[in-house]
């Protein structure tokens, strides 16, 4: 026992804290700027916005992002007129109907509504390149953990809040540190809906995941419903999905760890998405390739459970040129306009198939040419 310990603690707790602030306990550092930063980032955020504005906040609804739109509808409740939230996909999937549900948000889509009755326009878990819906839209906040793809404010908008951390395993742990931020305890079902989101897009943390959505996710913790996450989280595949899933594990083929398959008669995107999480679960495969047409555009869902891969530059590479394509390091995706793709590539699935094929292989690390032509 250190003897005077009264007169010796503050100065030593000092040291300790001065220590902390060096590479010692980098973290405890992190986490004392950020509580600084995220009251600084709260400010500017709120600052875009004023009382009479309408706002629409604009997502591409997937757990995170439904998530997070409902975070920063409750953050910006009474400070704003009103906020509405519109998706640009159809929602299909069980779990983010039930999550809409639960939340109580109406999520049109954004094609349905004359954008001309909005002041401000927000977009979270998303930056306007992703989606050509985004990009004639002047946007005031954009909060994002996707790799950073947008530019500068344009002329005339100079008033546009953005927060874009690519290294974040959710845009919903960025939300939670503007809602402690503002003092918001979140109610069960958005602090259900939040975490549900940060278990989602760091697949229980295996995927990339940072300190900060653990300390996100734990916060949440003793906020949520249980029984509303396993009904979330067991929520069924639609009869009509189930279908096409059925067909397309039979025609799956694994070839060393690769899994590929070209659905036909594909009823949802979301689908791909199930049979992509699907196949990665059979023992040996830890690639997945899972593509369809759908609406005239050919949707490919990539997936991996390398350490070393980088999916989304290797969808950027592969199908970049030829529609929107990008995602994380073990999910990606690209979805490509049937008009854009080369005359030469007939639309049958076997030379669908082949095109994804051939552009994947030619654009994996170390055998990319970017001298050569994008074409077959
Ligand atoms: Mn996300």
């Amino acid at each position: 026992m250190p003897k005077d310990q009264k007169s010796g603690k503050a100065p030593r707790a000092e040291a300790k804290e001065r220590e902390k602030d060096t590479d010692k306990a980098p973290e405890a550092a992190r986490h004392r700027r950020d509580a600084h930063s995220h009251s600084t980032r709260l400010a500017g955020l709120l600052k875009s916005f004023s009382r009479d504005d309408r706002l629409l906040i604009l997502i591409t609804a997937d757990p995170d992002s439904i998530a997070s739109a409902a975070a920063l509808k409750r953050i910006l409740w009474r400070k704003v007129a009103h906020v509405y939230v519109a998706s640009t996909n159809e929602v299909r999937r069980p779990d983010n109907l039930r999550l809409i549900e639960a939340l109580g948000l109406k999520l049109p889509l954004v094609t349905q509504l004359d954008l001309s009755e909005f002041t401000k326009f927000a977009i979270v878990d998303s930056q306007p390149s992703h989606n050509p819906l985004f990009e004639q839209v002047a946007f005031s906040a954009i909060i994002d953990h996707h790799p950073v793809c947008t530019s500068e404010p344009q002329e005339g908008h100079a008033h546009v809040f953005m927060d874009i951390r690519p290294e974040w395993g959710a845009t919903a742990s960025i939300m939670v540190n503007y809602l402690r931020a503002a003092h918001i305890k979140p109610n069960k079902i958005l602090a259900t809906a939040l975490f549900y989101a940060i278990k989602t897009d760091t697949q229980n943390f295996v995927r990339q995941g940072e300190l900060e959505d653990i300390e996100a996710f734990r916060w949440l913790f003793p906020l949520i419903h249980q029984p509303l996450l396993t009904e979330i989280e067991m929520a069924p595949i639609d009869r009509g999905s189930f279908d096409v899933v059925k067909r397309s594990l039979a025609q799956t083929t694994i070839r060393k760890q690769y899994a590929f398959v070209f659905v036909e008669d594909l009823d949802h995107p979301d689908t791909l998405v199930i049979i992509a999480d699907f196949v990665m679960l059979v023992q040996g495969v830890n690639r997945a390739v899972i593509s369809g047409v759908f609406d005239n555009r050919l949707i490919i869902v990539l997936r991996s459970a390398g350490l070393r891969a980088n999916l989304g530059k290797l969808a950027f590479d592969a199908f970049g040129d030829y529609g929107s394509a990008g995602g994380h390091k073990n999910m990606a995706r690209a979805e490509l306009s049937l008009d854009s793709l080369p005359a030469t590539v007939s639309r049958t699935p076997a030379a669908l198939s082949r095109f994804i094929l051939k552009r994947l292989k030619d654009n994996l690390p170390g055998k990319r040419h970017p001298e050569k032509a994008p074409e077959e």
